[in-house]
């Protein structure tokens, strides 16, 4: 049972003597919803995939190269002096892999040489069962070691002897695992393989893709990074935006992201050509975005490429129905039957369940990348002629438009809009009324990005989720439930950020190689608790709005009632003293009240969670409330303060939303 936690609490629920702010709920009235989803789009945004929720320790593991980055030895270190050389080879370890490196011994009686790998900028090294694998090429009588060790001292803590099966002309692949005896101290370590040179023809061997996994999140092989998998978890999402945004655009018309190059056993994924800087893997494939919606149970939201790249090409009509094509299989592949020709391939890989698939999202943001020209083509025949062809062959699946009627867009009959809304604070407050009676959009992607103030898109964007940015959010948050009869679904975006690289301010979550760097931002906290209520039918309420912002309504499976509320700017910054009663309601009802406010004691605006500092700027409260004699039940809200009342006192079981009907 929920308890008063603090002095603080204790304040908030001494309701102050100013006149109350009445809010009267109606028993019925309101609209119908599918239940509002809460989720996030994810796309390999500066290594929140490789490197971020793909557990894959090995940077550049297997060479990969596009126009955009040459390949490199970035990340690879010489053992014990040895040469380390890129080589093409005539007999390459595949079309999609061609590059692979030489390690050559300097001399003839070096001992063991190898190369040594930093990861994505260190290691988490724990006692623990490390799944590894190393293609070689060149015969070799002998073993290799494998070795999880220090970068800053000799230190060894696990390491593991692997019988060579090489060869002179064929490449080889070699799996081993390694537990380590002790846990690193810190997470600045290194992955190693050496060999003895003596066991060679010439002193020298060839090695191509060297993987190494932790344990992954639901021990799924290519998997989850487990601590930052359960932290998305948590958060209770019931959808998920893949593969991304602009990732999914690519830099031009030959370099977008092509799910069929995602596919099968990672030795066949060419490098793909990363949008934010930097070259990706493709280990975090189409089907590896799959399966991690279906180990968190999550709707999808799929979004094809669509004849526009963010350098502005432009398909034409002409040229555009091997892209529809290639959607329309890309479809089949998620869920087709078994015995479908795309179906199959998935079958082949080991899921012949067909995935659960309810919306298709033609393009990514088409008002953006190729300016006028590309919004206009968009409207007139890209839209047009994807819509068609996947209505006419998958009538069950939904359409989202990548754009909204704000961006102009005449939403065509059948198909949702899809909002982007990166806003000050205030503008998310001013935005909480924007889609009362408007027509069907999703929010494709919503974060406060840049402090009141502020000088628009160019300015400066804030370091991390703040304090009354979350607040912004979550009265935007709320609006988007008023409407849910309209609005099906709210993704927050980016989600993840590794704090050594990243470009982009604003994130859900930041981490690092150390898993004690793991952040749950401010803005973690209300999405976590906005998505465990679930109203499956807004109710009518009777009361002023602003600065207290507020939706209500009802869960009918649970027969509960529920309110969401959020406060921002009010009178002299003075609390707010809220009476809330529904029809129906009746005195000694209890309601469990939670609330968040800042734990700040100063109340900066601007606190956010320091993934150095490990603070935590928000205060999460909860309280038993009883309805008095008016069935009325009674709360402080202060200034920047969010909360939910459910008359459901169990924990919430956000699995048992329904799914979203089709529009
Ligand atoms: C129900 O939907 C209508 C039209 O979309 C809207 O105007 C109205 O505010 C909604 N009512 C509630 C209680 O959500
Ligand atoms: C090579 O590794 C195997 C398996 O770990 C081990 O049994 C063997 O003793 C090793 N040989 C040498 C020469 O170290
Ligand atoms: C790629 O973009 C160019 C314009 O930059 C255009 O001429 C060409 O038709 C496009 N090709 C495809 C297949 O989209
Ligand atoms: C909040 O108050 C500030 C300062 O008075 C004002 O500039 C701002 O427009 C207000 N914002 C909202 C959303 O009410
Ligand atoms: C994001 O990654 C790119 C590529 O490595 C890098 O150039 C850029 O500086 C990164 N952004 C930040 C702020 O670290
Ligand atoms: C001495 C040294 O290089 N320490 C680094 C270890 O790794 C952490 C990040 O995990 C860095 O912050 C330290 O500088």
């Amino acid at each position: 049972m929920p308890f008063l936690k603090s002095a603080l609490a204790a304040a908030a629920l001494a309701v102050s003597s100013a006149a109350a702010w009445d809010i009267k709920v109606s028993s019925s009235g309101g609209n119908a919803t599918s239940g509002h989803q809460y989720g996030f789009l994810h796309e390999d945004i500066n290594n929140s995939g490789d490197g971020g929720i793909y557990a894959e320790l090995i940077r550049n593991r297997a060479f990969q190269y596009s126009e955009a980055y040459p390949v490199s030895l970035d990340g690879w270190h010489s053992v014990n002096g040895a040469e380390l050389k890129l080589n093409r080879l005539e007999l390459p370890l595949s079309d999609a892999l061609p590059v692979s490196v030489n390690v050559a011994a300097d001399t003839c009686d070096s001992g063991p040489v190898g190369m040594a790998n930093d990861g994505y900028w260190g290691m988490d090294v724990k006692v623990q069962k490390y799944t590894g694998s190393f293609w070689v090429h060149g015969s070799y009588e002998g073993n290799f070691t494998a070795s999880l060790q220090s970068a800053l001292t000799d230190e060894v803590f696990g390491s593991v002897e692997i019988v060579s099966q090489s060869v002179a002309d064929d490449w080889v692949e070699h799996e081993f695992e390694l537990i380590p005896e002790t846990d690193a101290p810190n997470s600045n370590n290194t992955f190693a393989i050496t060999f003895d040179p003596e066991g060679t023809a010439d002193g020298s061997l060839d090695f191509n893709l060297i993987s190494l996994f932790p344990p992954t999140y639901k021990d799924r092989k290519n998997g989850l990074r487990v601590d930052l998998a359960q932290v998305l978890a948590d958060l209770h999402p019931t959808i998920i935006r893949l593969p991304g945004g602009n990732m999914l655009e690519g830099l031009d018309n030959r370099t977008w992201w092509d799910w069929k190059d995602t596919l099968g056993p990672l030795r066949y994924r060419p490098g793909f050509q990363g949008v934010w800087g930097y070259q990706q893997t493709h280990g975090l494939g189409l089907l590896e975005y799959l399966q991690w919606a279906e180990d968190f149970d999550l709707e999808i939201v799929v979004g094809v490429f669509a004849g526009l790249a963010l350098n502005g090409d432009i398909t034409p009509p002409e040229k555009l129905q091997p892209f529809i094509d290639d959607a329309l299989d890309q479809i089949e592949f998620i869920i087709g039957p078994p015995d479908s020709e795309w179906g199959s391939v998935r079958a082949s890989l080991g899921h012949p369940e067909p995935f659960r698939l309810l919306y298709v999202e033609i393009g990514n943001e088409d008002w953006l990348a190729g300016g006028e020209a590309g919004w206009q083509s968009y409207m007139d025949y890209r839209l047009p002629m994807f819509q068609a062809a996947v209505n006419e062959a998958y009538p069950q699946l939904q359409v989202i438009a990548s754009g909204s009627t704000h961006e102009g867009l005449e939403i065509p009959e059948g198909v949702l809009g899809d909002y982007h809304p990166y806003r000050t604070p205030d503008e998310l407050v001013e935005e909480f009324d924007k889609f009362d009676n408007d027509v069907a959009h999703i929010i494709g992607e919503v974060a406060a990005t840049h402090p009141n103030g502020g000088i628009g898109w160019d300015g400066e964007l804030f370091t991390f989720p703040w304090w009354i940015g979350t607040v912004g959010e979550a009265i935007s948050m709320i609006g988007y439930e008023r409407n849910a009869d309209r609005i099906p679904a709210t993704f927050y975006a980016p989600i993840l950020r590794n704090m050594n690289r990243w470009q982009w301010a604003m994130t859900m979550v930041q981490h690092a190689a150390d898993p004690a760097m793991t952040t749950r931002s401010t803005s973690w906290y209300l999405w976590e608790l906005i998505a465990a209520h679930i109203m499956t039918h807004t109710l009518p309420a009777e009361g002023d709005i602003g600065p207290l912002y507020y939706v209500a309504g009802k869960n009918e499976d649970k027969g509960s009632f529920i309110w969401k509320g959020a406060a921002y700017n009010t009178t002299d910054s003075a609390p707010i003293p809220v009476s809330l009663s529904f029809e129906g309601v009746e005195e000694g009802t209890k309601a469990l009240l939670t609330m968040l406010t800042n734990a700040e004691e100063d109340k900066d605006p601007y606190a956010y969670n320091d993934p150095h500092l490990g603070n935590n700027a928000v205060e999460r409260t909860t309280f038993v409330l009883t309805a008095n004699e008016e069935g009325a039940f009674e709360f402080d809200m202060p200034e920047l303060s969010i909360a939910i009342l459910d008359t459901d006192l169990n924990c919430p079981n956000p699995s048992k939303r329904k799914r979203a009907l089709k529009n």
